[in-house]
Order: structure tokens, then sequence, then C-alpha cells
């Protein structure tokens, strides 16, 4: 049996990939990798063949400019804020990203680590394994509790409804806050953010990384949120004032926080190492082998999609009304 032959259509992958979206493309694609998404690093032979780009680092204005016949960026990850996807929109290029089939996983993540945070588990594992259960006996009893807590939620998307069933099947009250009221959710609404954090303790933001809600959560809201209040961030670190987080977990604003992402990835700031209740993960919120092959997967569909039948098949808001080139 003759192996199928690879389209003869370039993809350029700049900087890492996950390796399974790497097989695929190289499999059905002439793949073409450079180590980061700058124009410097390819000439204008190069740049005039690439028909796509599948990553998962920023792509700029400046980097899809260089690229004259580029179709598509199928990027890795539903959150797609390092890309400029208005910019792709200008020059008729489609973007793609990888909604539900991370939706679970994430939801599962941000339920964990709001447990962790408010049960301090993390705390009473390292207890354990110090050898303190047997020093100093049992672990001293959590200050916080799921119980009567009340939970908001900071975007409710897709992945913002699943944490939402979950917490719900735990008995706890549910409300949120978005842009606008979804009219098939029948949680409480609230149409500011500050106004959610008031009237609950335990607020999760699982909103998009964008201009219109850079920095969101600030001191104002955190404030709001009160000496009881947690504070769980499974979406883009760019939604919070985390100079604002850190002073309001040290001084008592707000009892603790569980963090999944940051400001400034992988770095995260000592003023928030330092704090004991601060629950801190590095960025795992869809990272299992299972969701992470489907999210590559995903990436290489959309390209095959693409150029086989002129579809993408999760193509992004802006670049909805993004056709296939004619000719
Ligand atoms: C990944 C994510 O960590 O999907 C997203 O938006 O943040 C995560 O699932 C990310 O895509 C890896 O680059």
């Amino acid at each position: 049996m003759s192996q199928p032959q690879p389209r003869d259509i370039v993809v350029l992958v700049p900087g890492r990939l996950h390796g399974h979206a790497v097989t695929r493309l190289g499999d059905g694609f002439r793949l073409v990798r450079i180590d980061r998404a700058d124009p410097a690093l390819i000439d204008a032979e190069v740049a005039a063949s690439v028909r796509a780009v599948a990553s998962m680092t920023a792509i700029d204005a400046r980097f899809i400019d260089a690229l004259p016949n580029l179709e598509i960026i199928a990027n890795f990850g539903v959150g797609y804020d390092a890309v400029d996807a208005s910019h792709a929109a200008i020059r008729k290029v489609m973007v793609t990203n990888t909604p539900d089939v991370l939706t679970d996983e994430v939801a599962d993540t941000a339920v964990g680590l709001l447990i962790n945070t408010v049960r301090e588990l993390p705390k009473a594992e390292a207890w354990l394994r110090a050898g303190r259960w047997v020093s100093d006996g049992a672990y001293p009893l959590s200050r916080a509790t799921l119980r009567g807590r009340s939970v908001g939620i900071f975007g409710m998307g897709r992945i913002g409804l699943a944490i939402a069933r979950r917490l719900a099947a735990f008995g706890l009250p549910i409300s949120y806050h978005n842009r606008s009221k979804a009219e098939s959710v029948g949680y409480t609404y609230h149409d500011t953010l500050v106004g959610l954090a008031q009237a609950v303790d335990t607020l999760i933001s699982v909103a998009p990384g964008s201009a219109a809600t850079d920095k969101a959560v600030n001191a104002e809201v955190l404030a709001a949120l009160g000496t009881s209040g947690v504070f769980v961030n499974i979406g883009r670190g760019s939604t919070v004032d985390q100079t604002a987080l850190a002073a309001a977990l040290k001084d008592g604003t707000i009892l603790a926080a569980g963090l999944d992402v940051f400001d400034d990835e992988p770095r995260v700031p000592d003023t928030l190492l330092s704090l004991g209740n601060a629950c801190l993960l590095p960025h795992v919120g869809s990272a299992s082998v299972h969701t992470r092959q489907a999210m590559a997967d995903l990436v290489v569909d959309n390209l095959i999609g693409w150029f086989d039948q002129g579809r993408a098949l999760t193509p992004v808001n802006e670049t909805l009304s993004v056709g296939p080139r004619q000719g």
C-alpha cells in the first residue's frame, strides 16, 4: 500500500508545539520550523511560500504582514489573546482556536484548585511528607470550607458554564458576570464585576485575556469580595492586577487565592510565592496527555478542513467571515 503524499502546502511552526501536532503536520503538509515568530528568521522566498501557521506563541501584526500568502493561523489553545486576530481579519487571514475539547479538563482543574485553596490540601500533604503528622499530630483544621460559600464566575462561556454546573452539584449558589447577560444561562447575572464580587465570597475568573478584561480584577473588586473571600484564576493572568492581589492576600483584604495563570508566565513574583494563603499551579488547566492530544488534533484538523474543504472547524469570532482564497 502506498503512503499518502503530504500536501504541497507550507505550514510554518514558530517556537514549540505539541509533538503530536508536529508529527501530523509533518505527515500531511510541508512543515517549516523556526525558533520564534520573528520575521527576521525567514527569508522572502520561504515567507512567500507560507500558507498556514500552527502555533502556541504570540503572533503579532508584523509577523502576519511578513507572510504575504498566509491564509490561516491555527492556535493551540482556546485562549487566543496572543494572536492579533483583529489584524488577521483585516488581512483576510482565518484564525482558529481549540474550544470544547478542553472544557471539562479545565473545569475539573478549576474545581480542584478551588478545593485545594479552601481546604489547604497541598499544605496538608506537605505536612504528612515532612513527618509532621508523627511529630506534631494532626494538620490544623482548615480555616475555610466550601460549605456555605456562594460562587461568582467572571466569564460565563463554555468553561465557566462547566465550572458552574460542577459547583452547583456541590450545593453552592452560582452567579456570574459577563459583558452581557447570557439568555440561555439560568444563574444570577450581575452587570458589573464589583457587583458580582460584593454578592459572593468566592470569585472564579475564567475571562479571556483582552483589552476589555485587562486587570479587571483590581483592588476595588478584591475589597468587595471581602475578608472571607477566595479568588481563583483559571483564565488569563492579564485579567488580574497581580500587585493588588498580592497586597490583598498579604493584608487580609481577602482570605486566599488559587492561581493557575499569571501575568508574565512562567515567572511568578516573590510577592505571591512568599504567601501561605496562595495556592499556585504552573498553568496546568488543560495539561493532561488526553486533552493536549485532542487540542493538537484540532489544530491539525482545522488546517486539513481549511485546505481540503475550504472550511475551518473552529474559527474565532473575529474571522468568522473570512473565506478561503479564490484561485
Ligand atoms: C494551554 C490555555 O495552556 O487553551 C488555553 O487557552 O491556556 C491552555 O489550555 C495553552 O494553550 C498552551 O499554550
